[in-house]
């Protein structure tokens, strides 16, 4: 009998998101990211996917980790944080690599200052969720998995 290979991602946060559930909790939510990779871990064995976790304050290691994704990985979940705003390197990053990369953020990023109503990042996405707290990250593993399984 044929193994069931199981669809592989990988999660990319960005600058100060180490941060989580130690400040601005109104903004962010309360738990940590440690928590928060627990949760999406739980989604990932219950959908039958494999998820590995990056957190980097630097924009080069960001830059880094989306080149090599397609060594390793069918897909990529990213939330840039900061970057999402100014980085042309991450988005020619995600414009050079032939796996779907979905953007996350915890906060709507809408409703909020202008500077950040802008994700340079999103134009290389295949879609992104914004405002729903770390719940997000399910959605785009769950989006990743759907958009997958058409494509098979
Ligand atoms: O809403 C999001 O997920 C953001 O990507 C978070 C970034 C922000 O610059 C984006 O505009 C939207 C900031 C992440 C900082 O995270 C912190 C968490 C706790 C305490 C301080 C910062």
């Amino acid at each position: 009998m044929e193994a069931k290979m199981s669809i592989k991602v990988v999660v990319i946060n960005g600058p100060n998101l180490n941060l989580l559930g130690k400040r601005e909790p109104e903004v962010y939510g309360s738990l940590t990211l440690e928590e928060i990779n627990r949760e999406i871990e739980k989604e990932a064995e219950k959908i039958g996917a494999e998820v590995t976790f990056h957190q980097t304050n630097l924009e080069g290691e960001i830059v880094n980790l989306i080149q090599a994704a397609p060594n390793e990985f069918d897909a990529v979940i990213i939330n840039p944080a900061g970057y999402s705003h100014t980085s042309v390197a991450i988005l020619d990053a995600i414009l050079g690599i032939d796996i779907p990369v979905v953007e996350v953020h915890l906060s709507n990023i809408h409703s909020r200052e202008e500077f950040r109503h802008r994700s340079i990042t999103a134009r290389g996405a295949i879609g992104t969720i914004s405002g729903f707290g770390s719940f997000g990250y399910i959605m785009a593993l769950e989006a990743i998995v759907e958009r997958l399984k058409e494509e098979k």
